[in-house]
């Protein structure tokens, strides 16, 4: 084994190291970009992961359960994400995709998974994701209003105001199922196929 080819075998184990959990637990507090779950990191050619979670209702001035779950892609991503809820016939789910900056919405959805437990659940796809890291983001009906909005926890678009605006009313368990498919940038592409010019080269 040359040394080129065992660097390389090196670092193919390592990437195939970076493995994700199958099944996630969500584990509270995830209420904002800050605390967040991390689902993974997921490199090419991409994979997936089912997370198991609980939305939990507000009331007036309380703000109700927001779920944030952070990812990785190490390369140009498609990413799919679907929300089903197996306990109860009238959980009604808000879907964010959001950038790294925790603020800028990609991607949004409200009733797009109708076979998903209760004909309200969430489903988005986003394609030519570029590296990086981002949110999925679950929330119940109406958090952030007739507009996708941010999530925060509160029904409607206003900023809450304490003892007048009410936290969304959404109480379900989910299961959260995200797939991802990932290609190699094109520079990565270009560096690949140098790499592989030098092994060829110094073969002959
Ligand atoms: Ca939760
Ligand atoms: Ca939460
Ligand atoms: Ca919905």
């Amino acid at each position: 084994m040359n040394k080129i080819f065992a660097m390389s075998v090196a670092a193919m184990a390592l990437a195939a190291g970076t493995a994700n959990a199958g099944l996630i637990l969500e584990t509270e507090s995830n209420n904002s970009a800050a605390t967040a779950n991390n689902i993974g990191t997921f490199n090419v050619p991409g994979g997936s992961v089912l997370v198991d979670g609980t939305i939990t209702p507000g009331s007036i001035g309380q703000a109700g359960d927001v779920d944030w779950f952070r990812f990785t892609v190490g390369g140009t991503a498609t990413v799919v994400a679907s929300i089903f809820s197996l306990n109860n016939v009238n959980a009604d789910s808000e879907l964010w995709l959001i950038g790294s900056d925790g603020t800028t919405i990609l991607a949004y959805n409200d009733d797009g998974n109708v076979n998903g437990g209760s004909g309200n659940m969430s489903s988005l796809i986003q394609a030519n994701l570029a590296p990086g890291n981002y949110f999925l983001v679950i929330s119940g009906f109406n958090d952030g209003g007739a507009s996708n909005n941010l999530p925060d926890g509160f029904v409607g678009d206003a900023a809450p105001v304490p003892g007048q605006t009410s936290g969304h009313t959404q109480n379900f368990d989910y299961k959260f199922i995200v797939g991802f498919n990932v290609i190699p940038t094109p520079g990565a592409a270009a560096l690949l196929g140098l790499g592989g010019l030098a092994m060829a080269r110094r073969r002959r």
